[in-house]
């Protein structure tokens, strides 16, 4: 079995023979039915398990292309803005691959896992206290001036790798599915699964087209408001953003596909990562349970139609943010004395 994106999709992506081999075994991960969900929907519900990638979240698959093409180009070094997790995969990749990486975070606003992996990998870390969106706006010039390789979703080889999400979704379920409902930040992921379910479709390889149903954080929701945000501010960290870079392409992947933009408050997308959690057993970092938290509103408006296919990415792993979690888990440890008797005082089992 071929396992890496880049062997695995070597016929639809633009690799050579002059392509370096750059591989985590990113790509490949589960959609899970998430049964116990169900009811609440009455939809047939799935959730694309892309904290399940090396680094932890999507970002990997377009991560490992970008590098590979940087490499094949000559490119000496890494650079990236990020809200967190685009700083974990490449970061990762640098490693894997032995040359440095250079990633501006902004101060106090990128969650503890990721800052964790960015410092473990050995990427040079830099803090900048400002917003995301400046932080890109110096990553892309830094890239310029020092030719080191850009590798956020400005860098067009991240959407081609990203595309193989939408490829694999249609390869599990048979065809693509009714309705994509994913997170959205600097709109890169909604453009490219778009972009990977109109290439099934012109391959043959799926009937039809889903409709893209992009969420976005009520404090940071520049695609619904229509108006960029100035000051964004939400406690999913990794959609964090007022000015999308891929806005124009993920508008169109909106209009084209009859999809439509929602935004959820803090409060909808933390209830709906406990309800992942507790009821689907599947933990996901807080930004990629906005399509949850949408779609429970959806449902609650009438506006989500009986029986349908819906899936939804869940893009990053619970672990990443641990502090989130905590303070917003539904139990905490019930601690005791070292007896038999007080342990066995507190598990209620069911009879
Ligand atoms: C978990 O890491 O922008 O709309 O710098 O980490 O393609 O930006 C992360 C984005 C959704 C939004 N879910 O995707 C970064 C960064 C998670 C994310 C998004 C991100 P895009």
């Amino acid at each position: 079995m071929k396992v890496g994106i880049l062997a695995r999709y070597s016929d639809l992506l633009p690799v050579t023979a002059a392509t370096p081999a750059v591989n985590l075994e990113e790509g490949g991960t589960p959609l899970v039915r998430l049964c116990r969900l169900e009811k609440h929907l009455d939809v047939r519900l799935y959730g694309k398990l892309e904290g399940c990638n090396p680094s932890g979240s999507f970002k990997d698959r377009g991560m490992v292309l970008a590098v590979a093409k940087a490499l094949e180009e000559g490119k000496r070094a890494l650079i990236c803005a990020s809200t967190g997790n685009t700083s974990a995969s490449a970061a990762a990749y640098a490693a894997s691959m032995g040359i440095p990486c250079f990633v501006l975070l902004p101060a106090g606003k990128v969650a503890l896992g990721k800052l964790a992996q960015a410092l473990m990998y050995g990427a040079v870390v830099v803090s900048v206290r400002g917003s995301f969106d400046r932080a890109l706006e110096l990553a892309r010039t830094a890239a310029e001036r020092t030719g080191c390789a850009m590798v956020n979703s400005v860098n067009p080889y991240r959407l081609r790798g990203q595309r193989t999400g939408a490829w694999e979704i249609c390869e599990q379920l048979g065809d693509a599915p009714d309705w994509h409902a994913i997170p959205v930040g600097n709109a890169g992921n909604i453009s490219a699964y778009f972009a990977g379910y109109e290439e099934f479709l012109s391959l043959g390889r799926s009937t039809h087209l889903p409709r893209m149903m992009g969420f976005q954080a009520a404090g940071a929701a520049p695609l619904v408001t229509g108006l960029p945000c100035p000051e964004p501010e939400t406690i999913a960290t990794a959609i964090r953003i007022g000015n999308p870079v891929s806005a124009s392409l993920a508008r169109a992947a909106v209009t084209n596909s009859g999809g439509e933009w929602n935004s959820v408050t803090d409060d909808e997308i933390l209830a709906a990562q406990k309800l992942l959690a507790s009821e689907g057993g599947v933990f996901a970092e807080p930004a990629s349970c906005a399509p949850l938290a949408g779609l429970l509103k959806l449902k609650e408006q009438g506006c989500l139609p009986s029986g349908i296919s819906v899936v939804m990415v869940l893009t990053g792993n619970g672990l990443k943010d641990p502090d989130t979690a905590i303070r917003n888990a539904p139990l905490s440890p019930v601690e005791t004395g070292d007896s038999l008797d007080e342990l066995l005082s507190v598990l209620s089992v069911p009879r």
